[in-house]
């Protein structure tokens, strides 16, 4: 019975995901438009990637060609959030959909009084399934001047506000007490219907008066848009394509009002990082409240008065390579140059094209090896025997201490070699003896010492004489041993999972 078991927090993201998306497209179409164009790409790059056989072999797609059921589903949100409390609550809604806080952003480099953290899921098979992120900000009302009291209205207007219905609260209550957070098939209904209401536009009915509402606005348009609605409505809603330049061209076509320029590194052969732009926030009708003072006490209903508000839009993105620290170093090196030189006749993106060019490297393998980026290291299927065996020359000694370590942990056993071989002086024992057949003296090698013979050694003559060379022992055990070694390793790290 589906109303009886779990849903995992996986399914439940994407339930979540697809609902989100849903109201989005009905409450701004446009972004409905967006991603139409966004999926008919995708699938031209993809069935152009297919015709080419894909890969490069000099290396130089660099981004591994997401699976096109989880490209379809992608999607990045945004909300902005004024009090502690609520980003508490919110925090508890996303973990129940398998997504946490990752990264900080400080928006104040921006101009901004917030700052920001993103909520995805963490664990590479989450993230495989549906990587659905929401960037998160929250107002720090210490960084809003404090002067002409917009900082005291905002905070006085939040302080009013429920972002969460009752039945949404009572859901996490009960999501905490059940196993992993879960909840069952009917709960989760319930929950992703009234989560919805908190991230809704509300029919963009407003929590303020239009007076209001200005002053905030004049203090900073950021803090009109948090402190005078009612819910933390998703500001918006953002595709992942896998040709921004061609998404861009199609917006454009279909006359979109687009950014100017693509946000983020220039664009490459091996994708970095994240490359955005968006259409521009429309200008939508809102209703405000009425003065307290002109509305009709006598019902205690207030009339609502028409006007409007600037901040939803939709966005588009095209993902790369996530950078190391280094590369992130030299990324945004390389950026603030282009920004500072960006005066010289030349575009912006003209410039950092240019910057880029020589100083980013741009090749797979020199990103690999410069450990600018990270990768994912997987199994094809071959054994690395003959570079195993080179790292195991160059390296003997530090192998068989390793090699060790697993039999002190008891992963390996280590048993000693049979030696197949002879002994010199042994074997001229056994000859003496031999020839002084039922002499008791000949058990005594010292007591007839074996008569002096020039010094020998003449392998060579020998060698010479079979027609062939002697192989050393020693060679044959150290491979012995060296093959051993090779097959633990293989069977160990390398040959399963
Ligand atoms: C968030 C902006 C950040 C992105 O894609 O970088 C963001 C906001 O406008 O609230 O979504
Ligand atoms: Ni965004």
């Amino acid at each position: 019975d589906a109303a009886t078991s779990f849903v995992h927090a996986d399914e439940l993201r994407t339930a979540f995901a697809m609902a989100t998306s849903q109201m989005y497209k009905n409450e701004v179409p446009l972004y409905g438009d967006l991603v139409r164009i966004v999926q008919d790409i995708n699938q031209a790059t993809l069935s152009a990637n297919n015709s080419t056989n894909g890969s490069d072999p000099q290396g130089s797609s660099s981004v591994t060609p997401d699976s096109p059921e989880r490209l379809n589903l992608e999607r990045h949100g945004a909300i902005r959030l004024g009090l502690p409390s609520e980003l508490r609550t919110v925090r508890h809604i996303f973990a129940v959909l398998g997504m946490y806080p990752v990264g900080y952003y400080d928006l104040s480099v921006a101009g901004l009084p917030m700052h920001a953290t993103c909520f995805r899921p963490i664990t590479s098979e989450s993230l495989a399934r549906n990587p659905f992120r929401i960037f998160t900000t929250l107002l720090q009302p210490e960084l809003v001047k404090s002067d002409d009291g917009a900082r005291d209205l905002a905070l006085q207007l939040l302080s009013r506000r429920k972002l969460f219905t009752a039945e949404l609260l009572s859901i996490l209550n009960t999501a905490e007490q059940q196993q992993q957070g879960h909840l069952y098939a009917d709960q989760a209904e319930v929950f992703i219907r009234e989560a919805l209401r908190t991230f809704s536009w509300a029919s963009g009915v407003a929590a303020s008066t239009v007076d209001e509402y200005a002053r905030l606005r004049a203090e900073h348009p950021v803090l009109a848009d948090i402190a005078c609605f009612r819910t933390a409505h998703i500001n918006h809603l953002t595709p992942r394509t896998l040709n921004i330049d061609a998404a861009q061209d199609a917006m454009v076509a279909e006359g979109m009002a687009v950014k100017e320029r693509i946000e983020g590194p220039p664009r490459r052969r091996c994708p970095i990082l994240l490359r955005q732009t968006s259409f521009l926030a429309l200008d939508e009708p809102v209703h405000f409240l009425c003065d307290p003072s002109e509305g009709d006490t006598t019902t205690g209903e207030r009339n609502l008065v028409q006007g409007s508000h600037c901040a939803r839009f939709g966005e588009i993105e095209e993902r790369g390579a996530a950078v190391t620290a280094a590369g992130r170093r030299l990324y945004d090196e390389l950026l603030a140059k282009a920004t500072a030189a960006a005066n010289d006749g030349r575009t912006y993106d003209e410039v950092t094209a240019d910057t880029f060019r020589d100083r980013y490297p741009d090749d797979l393998r020199e990103l690999c090896r410069q450990q600018l980026i990270y990768c994912r290291y997987r199994c094809t299927g071959k054994q690395p025997t003959k570079i195993l065996e080179d790292v195991m020359a160059k390296y003997q000694e530090a192998v068989i201490c390793w090699a060790h370590r697993l039999v002190d942990d008891g992963v390996l056993v280590a048993e000693p070699i049979t030696y197949e071989d002879f002994l010199p002086f042994s074997a001229a024992g056994i000859f003496q003896s031999n020839l002084q057949k039922g002499s008791s003296a000949a058990s005594d090698p010292t007591a007839h010492p074996p008569p002096p013979v020039a010094p020998g050694g003449a392998q060579g003559s020998l060698e010479e004489a079979l027609g062939c060379a002697i192989t050393d022992p020693d060679t044959l055990y150290a491979q012995a041993q060296k093959d051993s070694l090779l097959a633990s390793l293989l069977e160990l790290g390398l040959t399963r999972t």
